[in-house]
């Protein structure tokens, strides 16, 4: 547990959105990203819900600094996600990771509201209008949008400060196997999606910093094609994965991060890559041959690799290693790297203001 704000991972307490993005630009510009993964604490390949527990912390003794949890489905008001981790579960370990001055990023895998079918459902190419002022979807998607607003400002700390976070709607929106994707809609009404959903939040009180984040982009002009405009966006993304564990994987990421280090420089604007990983990572030296290398000399704030799926439910889907598993000894020269801030790591004093 680290007391000191200048000795922790994130900095200098992430108290509000500008806080974080602080503490991101300090990351980068001291040439580290904070490690991440998504439902860290909630299970790994063998266990679910106990305390104080993780894969990545079974491995390397440090749990990430960024922990990502998924919305999907608290839009039906349900109790547990798409995933099956009870919401409340999910406000109280967003509540601790915060108390250890970790980043909390939140992404949304909603309902198709036009269909009834899950995010996935691409058998109507007209939800997003439907969703958009005068759509038939309109009224109900804008209650979605007030139940995530509410769920994102009930996160408090113990003394009632509200706790930001790193919210990435309408992701991978560059391919078309979301209901939001390329081929379901223009540009234009991605756009409209896209900021009428940060307008909203904001003005329901939402502590949020954005994250925008397309497939790997091989342009500008490619990575900006639906940019929903520079007030609503503060991070720039990327989503990459490794499918099989060849050079193009390396490439690919390097050259989306060329263009948005130049884009960052141009806007100011930090930039990360904000899922990333090889499901079952069968090569023992991903972490330093595939992942580190694709990163190159880029400076991202953050990376986060996808969750580590129970293997009674999804059977090796896992994105990080656990004790035993092929990549074990990589994934520890990758947290001993340079680069690498884990949640007890430190940035030091005067990088961290
Ligand atoms: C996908 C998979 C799914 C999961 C979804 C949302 O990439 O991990 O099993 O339901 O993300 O978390």
């Amino acid at each position: 547990m680290q007391l000191h704000a200048t000795s922790s991972a994130c900095g200098s307490g992430n108290r509000n959105p500008a806080e974080v993005l602080r503490t991101l630009r300090a990351a980068a510009a001291s040439g580290r990203f904070f490690f991440g993964q998504q439902d860290y604490p909630f299970y790994g390949v063998s266990w679910s819900y106990e305390p104080e527990r993780s894969d990545v912390s079974d491995v390397c003794g440090d749990r990430p600094a960024v922990l990502g949890c998924d919305l999907g489905e608290l839009e039906l008001a349900k109790e547990r996600n798409l995933d099956g981790v009870p919401f409340e579960t999910m406000r109280r370990m967003i509540v601790d990771h915060h108390r250890h001055e970790g980043l909390v990023t939140l992404s949304w895998h909603p309902r198709n509201p036009l269909t009834g079918g899950d995010a996935w459902d691409v058998s109507q190419r007209n939800v997003v209008h439907e969703v958009l002022p005068g759509g038939s979807c309109h009224d109900r998607f804008m209650g979605w949008l007030d139940d995530v607003a509410a769920f994102i400002t009930s996160l408090r700390t113990a003394e009632g400060e509200t706790i930001p976070v790193l919210f990435r709607p309408w992701h991978e929106h560059t391919g078309s196997w979301f209901w939001w994707g390329e081929d379901l809609c223009t540009s234009d009404e991605y756009k409209e999606l896209w900021r009428m959903t940060v307008d909203r939040l904001r003005m329901r009180g939402a502590q949020i910093v954005t994250v925008y984040s397309p497939n790997p982009c091989m342009s500008s002009s490619e990575y900006l094609e639906r940019w929903p405009g520079d007030a609503w966006v503060d991070v720039l993304g990327l989503d990459a994965y490794d499918g099989d564990g060849s050079e193009r994987f390396v490439s690919g990421l390097n050259r989306s991060l060329a263009v948005m280090d130049s884009l960052s420089r141009d806007t100011g604007k930090p930039y990360a890559v904000s899922e990333t990983g090889r499901e079952g990572i069968p090569e023992a030296k991903w972490w330093s041959g595939s992942l580190l290398r694709g990163i190159g000399t880029y400076t991202p704030s953050y990376v986060l690799v996808w969750r580590n799926a129970p293997d009674d439910a999804k059977p090796g889907h896992f994105y990080a290693p656990w004790p035993g598993q092929a990549s074990e000894e990589d994934f520890l020269r990758f947290h001993a790297d340079a680069r690498t801030l884990f949640l007890r790591d430190g940035l030091p004093a005067e990088e961290s203001r």
